[in-house]
């Protein structure tokens, strides 16, 4: 029986995931053992800068002493009740978590894709019980390109052929539009049976997508115009990443449902969040809806002082200036290989164009060696987003590194 041992060798332990593991991924070959702050380390001890972040869910940091610290002092509590009795820690995050984002209610769940499909149930119910949406007739908008997660219902609205392909029979009632396009919204929205339009404030997955300046709050006015609720999906994009606590807030809009996941944690613990006014969020009663860990202890104690972190260290302001620093640094990079340069706060990416058959795979198999850990996505471009307590000289070393490896090429 083979175990792992700290000298277990990276091949080693690359061979053990591709025998023992499903290949539902192809991650770059690197080993990570530890985490601290803007830095990771493989197992031989070399040290990288993560600027992928997990996907923006470490937007504090690894391993934050203050996060962790709320984990293991809890873990050693009470770590799970179930919701068939009351604990000391939900009300507390609850009372907290509303206040924060500044809703009556939240619905603790864990994934982002729990809380997505959270999301979906209560719009549908809120369409049926106040809108008189007919049973089975209710219909969602959502948009071309979108990324919400992984499960059957939410692939079912999915347009990318690796996220939905083979996945069928799929669920009924969405339909997609083209982002950032306010006149399909519109037509769309002319049918009575819509309950909701979902979407993500900036397109993660689908390559950092950053809609037009006012795209959100004239969204947000369409759907108020028709008695259609705003949803969210902030769980990429919020938690300071892009610059302000949400993305929404660059624009002043309070949606009626947030969706919120990754970061509300540190990346210590999956938490999810729902967050809506009573109005929306009471369709829901006793026994209709749930989840085993839901707003267990543990995740209530970790969701708090992952946000008292973002809140404490200011981070939204931070990656507001470190952004637009960022993007300024990297448009200034003398390659034909970077072919735009896109983002907000330090959610950003750059677009790739192949050079002598080497594409954005190469590059980041580049950074990598040069110490610099990023990932493509949808094969030409490469996100940049690193914790967001990157100094502005860590971030100007990882510019350079950027720069020089680009320009190996
Ligand atoms: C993977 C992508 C990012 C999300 C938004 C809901 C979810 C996600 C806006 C679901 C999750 C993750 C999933 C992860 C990689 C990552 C990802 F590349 F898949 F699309 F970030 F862009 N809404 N995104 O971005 O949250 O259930 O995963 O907690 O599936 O490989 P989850």
């Amino acid at each position: 029986m083979e175990t792992m041992t700290s000298s277990t060798s990276a091949e080693e332990i690359m061979a053990m995931e591709d025998k023992y593991g499903a290949h539902n991924y192809h991650p770059l070959p690197v080993v990570l053992s530890r985490g601290e702050g803007v830095f990771v380390w493989d197992v031989d001890g070399k040290r990288y800068y993560d600027f992928l972040s997990a996907y923006s869910a470490v937007n504090q940091g690894h391993c934050h002493p203050k996060i962790v610290g709320a984990m293991t002092d809890q873990a050693q509590k009470l770590a799970l009740t179930s919701r068939a009795f009351y604990n000391d820690c939900l009300g507390e995050y609850e009372k907290y978590v509303t206040q924060y984002f500044g809703f009556d209610k939240v619905l603790p769940m864990n994934t982002g894709a729990e809380g997505v499909e959270t999301a979906l149930k209560l719009v549908r119910k809120w369409g049926h019980k106040k809108k008189g949406i007919p049973q089975n007739e209710s219909k969602i908008i959502v948009c071309d390109g979108n990324f919400h997660g992984r499960t059957i219902t939410i692939v079912s609205f999915s347009n990318d052929p690796e996220a939905c392909d083979d996945y069928g029979p799929f669920t009924p009632g969405f339909v997609s539009i083209p982002y950032n396009d306010l006149a399909s919204l519109e037509k769309e929205l002319e049918d009575p049976n819509v309950c909701a339009f979902m979407v993500e404030p900036i397109q993660g997955e689908a390559g950092v997508f950053v809609p037009d300046e006012g795209y959100l709050s004239k969204a947000f006015d369409l759907c108020k115009s028709k008695n259609v609720l705003f949803v969210a999906d902030e769980v990429q994009t919020g938690i300071a990443r892009t610059g302000k606590l949400l993305a929404c807030d660059h624009e002043g809009v309070h949606p009626d449902v947030l969706i919120l996941g990754k970061a509300i944690s540190g990346g210590v613990f999956p938490v999810s969040a729902v967050l809506a006014d009573d109005d929306i969020m009471l369709v829901i009663k006793p026994g209709e809806h749930g989840s085993t860990f839901g707003g267990n202890p543990i995740a209530c104690k970790v969701a708090i002082a992952a946000l008292d972190v973002i809140r404490d260290e200011d981070l939204a302001n931070k990656a507001e200036r470190l952004g637009s620093l960022m993007r300024r640094e990297l448009e200034n990079i003398d390659t034909d290989m970077i072919t735009l340069v896109r983002g907000k706060g330090l959610l950003n990416a750059i677009v790739i164009k192949s050079k002598d058959g080497k594409e954005a795979w190469d590059v980041c198999l580049a950074l990598k060696e040069n110490g610099l850990l990023a990932k493509p996505t949808h094969g030409d471009i490469i996100r940049f987003a690193p914790p967001l307590v990157i100094t502005e000289e860590q971030l100007m070393e990882c510019v350079e590194i950027i720069g020089r490896t680009i320009q190996q090429f």
